[in-house]
């Protein structure tokens, strides 16, 4: 079957200029709907591939009304999917005998409440479509029974819904084709933001899936959210196909938690070091599972950047979101990550349930105590089907639409603070952290390559319209 999967574009306006390259949004290819594409691939279907964050609406449309596909797949997370619902809406229109199909967070986390927001829509895809997307589809081709299928919400002729129950999990990732980068844009054209990474080409992998925490404001693909592993040298196979493919010199892994299995993780490190692979990478990892040795065999493996996740300055409001860690756990991680020359970005939260204003002053403190590298202060997201959206009453109130469901607007607000309060501690922090002399300093000494040069740009007119922009981190009602 011809089938078409696509990735919306991240902002309302349809297109991403190339310019916005330099901007604070990022280019990333897409791993998730990659991983589909490939699967649909591989059982023997005609597939393509289009993200939209390079083409108009208009374009896409155009370029599947000549493509002619029996099944349109659409990824969504929830503040991208005002840009799904158009598409599935154009499609409906111009393709009416399409099948038209959305997947990714919004579809798993809202499951049929999806379908009240548009007619247009046939199908979601509750789960990891990796093997449950090819079923479903040669069910579809064949005529056969697609409600044995499970995963999905179907909306039959008379409009009602039916349920096919929870998706089944991927047990073993070392089977998956690789994501379908031979569909993808040119490579090159993929710039994510400045300070995130350090050479192009660079592309996006997965080398787990799942954690074994449970956040209140974490959003999971699968609600088992049971941990898998790819084997170390089933990772290395695929690094060093897309340093033929695509000579690829950098990977942002986008695991959940990178470091979770220590062996895995010093294994991985010795084979990228026997095999002199000449690629860097970046990960994700929670600070209670990393200690200084593991560290350092990291960052000789070319490992240069890590992003630990850490919230809050406050004890009280860490186990409020049901973290796990200490802040001991916070200091000696990223000291150590630090001593053994490892760049380390810290991402923290405003807007906790029961946090206060003053709360919020200890955790730039703690921002600027461990002065990381790199810092982004986010608003808590209210995502559906995670503890924090769920049980909202408990926690606070959720104001604004799905788009406003990401890390900047604060479309979650706890009781103990007003939502100007949350996006006032956003400004301070960021004024309060990059605006230090001792920062400006550091980063310009440190300053190495062209690529240095042009981050230090960045975040000098970013810093620019922090301290000078009255209207920086503004809300529109
Ligand atoms: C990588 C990543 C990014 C990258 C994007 C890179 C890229 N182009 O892929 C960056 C850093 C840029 C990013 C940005 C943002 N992200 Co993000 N990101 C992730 C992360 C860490 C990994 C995604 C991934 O590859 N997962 C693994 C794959 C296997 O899962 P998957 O993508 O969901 O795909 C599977 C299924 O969903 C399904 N599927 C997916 N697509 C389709 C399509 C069809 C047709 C079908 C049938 C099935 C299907 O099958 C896939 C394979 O099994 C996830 C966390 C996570 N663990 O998923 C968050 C996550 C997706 N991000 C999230 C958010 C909120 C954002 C931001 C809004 C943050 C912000 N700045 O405010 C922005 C989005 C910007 C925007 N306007 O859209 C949330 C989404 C929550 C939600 N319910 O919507 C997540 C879940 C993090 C979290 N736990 O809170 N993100
Ligand atoms: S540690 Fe990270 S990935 Fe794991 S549940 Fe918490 S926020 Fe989600």
């Amino acid at each position: 079957m011809k089938c078409l999967v696509l990735m919306p574009a991240w902002e309302p306006t349809d297109v991403f200029f190339e310019s916005f390259a330099d901007s604070q949004l990022t280019y990333w290819q897409p791993t998730g709907v990659m991983y589909v594409a490939a699967a649909l691939k591989r059982a023997g279907h005609e597939v393509r591939f289009i993200d939209g964050a390079f083409h108009s609406v208009d374009w896409i449309v155009e370029q599947a009304l000549e493509f002619e596909p029996a099944f349109i797949g659409i990824y969504s997370n929830m503040p991208m999917w005002e840009n799904a619902r158009i598409l599935l809406e154009r499609f409906a229109e111009s393709l009416p005998k399409a099948w038209l199909a959305t997947g990714g967070p919004t579809a798993i986390g809202l499951k049929e409440r999806i379908f009240k927001e548009t007619h247009a829509l046939h199908f979601a895809c509750t789960g990891e479509g990796d093997l449950i997307t090819p079923e479903f589809v040669n069910a579809l081709e064949r005529g056969e029974d697609i409600t044995r299928v499970k995963g999905w919400v179907i909306r039959n002729k008379d409009g009602s819904l039916t349920n096919t129950g929870m998706a089944p999990l991927v047990e073993n990732l070392n089977e998956l084709p690789y994501p379908a980068r031979e569909l993808s844009e040119d490579l090159h054209r993929y710039i994510p933001a400045p300070s995130t990474y350090i050479r192009l080409p660079i592309t996006t992998m997965i080398s787990s899936r799942g954690c074994y925490n449970r956040c209140i404001y974490c959003f999971h693909v699968n609600e088992k959210r049971k941990i898998r592993y790819r084997s170390a040298s089933n990772m290395i196979e695929e690094i060093e196909h897309c340093i033929q493919e695509y000579q690829v010199r950098e990977i942002r892994f986008f695991d959940d938690n990178f470091c979770g299995d220590r062996a895995r993780v010093i294994e991985f490190c010795q084979l990228m070091l026997d095999k002199k692979l000449p690629v860097k990478w970046y990960c994700n990892a929670r600070v209670d599972c990393v200690d200084e040795d593991m560290l350092r065999t990291m960052k000789k493996a070319g490992c240069w950047c890590v992003l630990f996740g850490v919230e809050s300055g406050v004890q009280k409001n860490l186990d409020t979101l049901q973290k796990n860690i200490t802040l001991d756990q916070i200091r000696y991680a990223i000291s150590s990550a630090k001593k053994v020359g490892l760049k380390v970005y810290t991402p923290f939260i405003f807007g906790i349930p029961g946090e206060t204003y003053e709360e919020g002053l200890e955790t730039i403190n703690l921002a600027i105590e461990l002065d990381a590298h790199y810092v982004n202060f986010h608003t808590l997201a209210p995502f559906p089907g995670s503890e924090l959206y769920e049980r909202v009453d408990q926690y606070g109130r959720i104001v604004g639409h799905y788009s406003d469901y990401n890390f900047e607007k604060a479309a979650f607000v706890p009781f103990t603070m007003t939502r100007e309060q949350v996006q006032e501690l956003r400004k301070l922090a960021f004024r309060r952290f990059y605006a230090r002399p001792r920062y400006i300093f550091r980063r310009i000494i440190e300053a190495r390559t062209k690529e240095d040069i042009r981050v230090l740009m960045t975040g000098a007119k970013s810093l620019y319209h922090l301290l000078f922009n009255p209207n920086a981190f503004q809300i529109e009602h």
